[in-house]
């Protein structure tokens, strides 16, 4: 009795309460009823120790109340209609493909759920080009590819014959690429998104890249966004949610996350037993982001407004996303009896709808006018990057076919009932008939959804996805930046890596191209010995520098500015590569021919990040990744995490990647000085991977002759001759990065102790030479009869006698990559196995890399060949002090 009491005073007082506020709502607006409830939450804290249980979440609902919302600015009903055909051609690009070819593929439901969240940012948002001349970037949810070629085939863009061969790329007149890919469809597609979680991290770092391009004077503030449509299973991806913080420290503004919370994934739901949206909430909120819940249709809206006492919001809030997942394949009966029928107060609110207007009532994700609040308010939102998690059904109007199924995602195909329902009820002109062969549906050019919508693209300035290359090529770089290094160091001893960093500094000194270069560290300068750049060149920050650094003092302090040009990313080697990726793609995203070097730990690169060196080749990107601290054998110390003997195996997989092992001061300017040229004068799609290293050793000059350069770049050249000629046993030495040195030694040592005369050859590249020797190998197999073309390297060797020994401090396969092409049989030398701590003399001797191995594999070599005899190599073994029981570093 006294307890109802009790509560029957508090819902009186409650009551009070809100009405109170609602007064103050009113009269002084929200912002005002916010300071109010501030100030009540302080008052009762200091004055009692009310403390309120931390929340990082808001209630089960709209995040823009109804009464918020702005007027939708179209025609509904236009949009509508437009909607339908957009969903009804992508649905028909994938039903028909796997009609013509069973089992290729493709996705309906994804597109499905995210229609209206495509549509509406289509016609309303998406900037192909402002009055100013800028333009949004947008990333697409990779496998809602359909609905982006639906939309560009209304437009006029994407003729039906390719439509028809979507996932047939190798079809005459060409097909459409499964996902985006820029490789495959250089005119239309910018970003690879459908390897999961790449696209929301690149998003961020490219909307922090733009903002470094303005605050450099390199690009004027125009005002472009960048818009990344995501999945909520996506948002799993340790890449998703990584660097979040990032973009709310860096308040950026221009970034819109557009999440479709369908609450499914491809097996099953994101958070069965959660809730995704709320945890996502929780996770954006804390990182300092603005947050939009487009979770109810306007068919809420007055169940909303009339839930004075927050019963329906709560109990929405109990319900998981399984459950609701379930509600949507379910009838509307169920509907009420589960979820309105735990409170008779529920029931009542919901009596005067029938079941059958339960179960239509649209989530917030399918209603135009709810979504056009969110994106209007998320463009208005200034000071912080601002995430909309959207609630959505997947597979949205596909009815038995996989609305709401767990099925839904590998759902390709559609009976013809299930394709009758599914037009019926987008209102599709196709008639019973026809059905079968899902064909598309295109009104004419001069029907009203066509130009509407074309009217609508040309008031946003163009079409999107749009890729083109808006920069124009440079002018060739001043051949004297690459000279001095083309003379050597006069004994004095100097690491490849402070060579590259010579080179970069002259050339961030150049009046053309210095201000281009961007170069990017994720916290290593100090080891690259890379700390003047932070004096020269300064580090960007976009505040400047609000604190007095520490080293302020010294020569080559800290220091950080707006306009500072190096990228000192931290420790992330994936935000890293994503400003790589912004800045070697600029070329053809902002027309600016930005060049990245990026410069990080050879370990942490291919097997770290690898799937983003991959969407980067995909993507175009221009610029030089540089491996730093390279070698298994020549970073010493570091054991078994650090030591990098295969990056060079990896980079082998990557088409458009060049990749050089260098071993000298000159071979660096040459490359880097054609790289340039390549990627930026003659706009080459290829980007470079570069080794280099932190052993100090006297750099030679580069060797008279003209075919020297050539070598360097196509991957082998002879670097020293034997003055020998007259010797009976000879040899060709190949040596490569600072194992060259070994290489040299054990030339010596052949030649004075065994009589053996080597000509020492400098790899630069087996990658190079692998390429070619498979190309002259695949164009003779193609063409017999003619003249065959000859390998670069067999070309190379064609005169050179002896034995043929190859040694670097990477993985044996990788100069194995190339034996086929040789005059006789390769004894590789290589760095397999697990890397140790150890000084480089007893690594070098641990991995059989140093000069008494390579003298004893050239002998073996010439025994084998029985050049020599068996009792000199077994002598061999013993004055070189070689143990024959040691242990095979492979293994071991
Ligand atoms: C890195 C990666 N792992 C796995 C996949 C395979 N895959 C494609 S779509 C998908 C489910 C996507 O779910 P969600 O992000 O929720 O997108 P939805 O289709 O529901 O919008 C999966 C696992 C992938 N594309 N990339
Ligand atoms: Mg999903």
């Amino acid at each position: 009795m006294a307890e109802t009491q009790t509560n029957g005073v508090e819902v009186l007082e409650t009551r009070e309460w809100l009405d109170s506020l609602d007064y103050v709502l009113s009269q002084g607006g929200p912002e005002r009823a916010g300071r109010l409830l501030q100030q009540l939450s302080l008052h009762a804290r200091r004055a009692a120790g009310v403390n309120l249980p931390f929340t990082a979440t808001t209630p089960y609902q709209n995040t823009i109340a109804a009464q918020q919302q702005p007027p939708f600015p179209g025609s509904q009903e236009m949009e509508r209609r437009i909607k339908s055909l957009v969903r009804w051609n992508a649905l028909a690009t994938v039903v028909r493909a796997n009609k013509i070819q069973e089992g290729i593929g493709g996705h309906i439901s994804t597109f499905a759920s995210a229609a209206t969240l495509y549509e509406v940012a289509f016609n309303h948002f998406l900037q192909a080009q402002t009055e100013s001349g800028d333009r949004d970037m947008v990333y697409f949810q990779g496998h809602a590819a359909p609905g982006m070629y639906a939309r560009a085939y209304l437009e006029g863009r994407i003729p039906k014959e390719k439509l028809q061969n979507f996932r047939r790329e190798l079809k005459e007149g060409g097909g459409l690429s499964s996902y985006p890919h820029p490789w495959l469809m250089p005119d239309f597609w910018q970003f690879p998104t459908v390897s999961m979680g790449l696209g929301p991290i690149q998003a961020i770092y490219q909307a922090r890249f733009i903002r470094y391009l303005e605050n450099r004077g390199l690009k004027t503030a125009t005002g472009g966004r960048v818009w990344a449509f995501l999945g909520d299973g996506e948002m799993d991806e340790p890449e998703s949610l990584g660097s979040i913080t990032l973009a709310s420290r860096e308040r950026l503004d221009n970034l819109i996350f557009v999440v479709n919370c369908n609450l499914q994934r491809l097996d099953g739901p994101v958070r069965g037993n959660g809730k995704i949206i709320q945890e996502l909430e929780a996770i954006f909120r804390g990182a300092g982001w603005n947050v939009i819940k487009v979770l109810w249709g306007s068919d809420w809206d007055n169940l909303m407004t009339n839930d004075r006492d927050g019963i329906l919001v709560k109990r929405m809030g109990e319900i998981t996303d399984g459950q609701y997942q379930k509600y949507f394949v379910e009838s509307g009966a169920y509907f009420r009896h589960n979820l309105f029928g735990s409170d008779p107060r529920l029931l009542k609110m919901v009596e005067h709808l029938s079941d059958e207007q339960l179960s239509r009532m649209r989530l917030g994700g399918h209603d135009p006018i709810k979504v056009h609040a969110a994106y209007k308010a998320a463009t208005e939102h200034t000071g912080a990057p601002t995430v909309i998690l959207a609630k959505t059904i997947k597979g949205y109007g596909l009815g038995e076919a996989g609305e709401g199924k767990n099925i839904t995602h590998q759902q390709k195909k559609l009976n013809e009932d299930e394709l009758r329902m599914f037009r019926s009820r987008f209102g599709i002109p196709i008639p019973d008939e026809e059905l079968q062969d899902a064909p598309f549906y295109r009104p004419a050019d001069d029907s009203p959804e066509i130009l509407y919508m074309q009217e609508r693209r040309k008031q946003l300035g163009g079409y999107l996805p749009e890729r083109k290359v808006r920069s124009k090529p440079i002018a060739p770089v001043a051949e004297s930046h690459f000279e001095e290094f083309h003379k050597g160091t006069d004994g004095r001893e100097v690491s490849t890596t402070m060579v590259f960093v010579r080179l970069l500094s002259k050339l961030l000194r150049d009046p053309e191209i210095g201000k281009l270069i961007v170069p990017i560290i994720p916290d290593e300068a100090r080891t690259f010995g890379m700390e003047a750049l932070f004096r020269q060149v300064g580090i960007y920050s976009s505040v400047g520098q609000l604190y007095e650094p520490v080293d302020m003092d010294t020569l080559l302090y800290y220091k950080e500015a707006k306009d500072g040009q190096i990228l000192e990313e931290g420790i992330t080697e994936a935000g890293s590569i994503c400003s790589f990726i912004a800045a070697g793609t600029a070329y053809a995203n902002h027309g600016i021919n930005t060049i990245p070097f990026f410069i990080y730990y050879s370990m942490f690169g291919f097997q770290r990040i690898g799937d983003f060196i991959w969407a980067a080749a995909d993507m175009r990107t221009r610029g030089f990744l540089v491996g730093g601290t390279a070698g298994r054998t020549t970073l010493a110390g570091e054991g078994l995490q650090h030591q990098d003997g295969h990056s060079h195996v990896l980079a082998l997989s990557v088409p458009n990647l060049l990749a050089y092992d260098p071993a000298f001061a000159y071979e660096i300017a040459v490359i880097i000085q054609d790289g340039i040229k390549r990627m930026y004068v003659d706009q080459e799609s290829i980007f470079y991977y570069l080794t280099v290293t932190n052993e100090p050793l006297a750099m030679p000059g580069m060797p008279e002759g003209k075919d020297v350069k050539e070598g360097i770049l196509k991957g082998i050249y002879r670097f020293r001759t034997s003055t020998k000629k007259d010797a009976k046993l000879r040899a060709q030495l190949f040596g490569s990065g600072t194992i060259m040195y070994e290489v040299l030694k054990a030339q010596q040592i052949l030649e004075e102790k065994y009589g053996v005369a080597a000509d020492v050859w400098s790899v630069t590249s087996y990658k190079q030479l692998y390429r070619d020797g498979n190309d002259c190998d695949r164009w003779n197999m193609l063409h017999p009869g003619e003249t065959p073309r000859v390998p670069f390297v067999t070309q190379s060797l064609k005169d050179a006698p002896g034995v043929l020994v190859a040694a670097s401090d990477y993985m044996k396969v990788l100069p194995e990559s190339i034996a086929q092409w040789l005059p006789r049989p390769l004894v590789a030398l290589g760095t397999d196995g697990f890397g140790r701590s150890e000084s480089r003399v007893a690594l070098r001797d641990f991995f059989e890399v140093d000069a008494k191995h390579i003298v004893l594999a050239t002998l073996t070599a010439l025994a084998r060949e029985k050049q020599i005899k068996l009792d000199v190599l077994q002598k061999a073994v013993k004055d070189l002090g070689i143990n024959p029981e040691k242990a095979n570093p492979a293994n071991t």
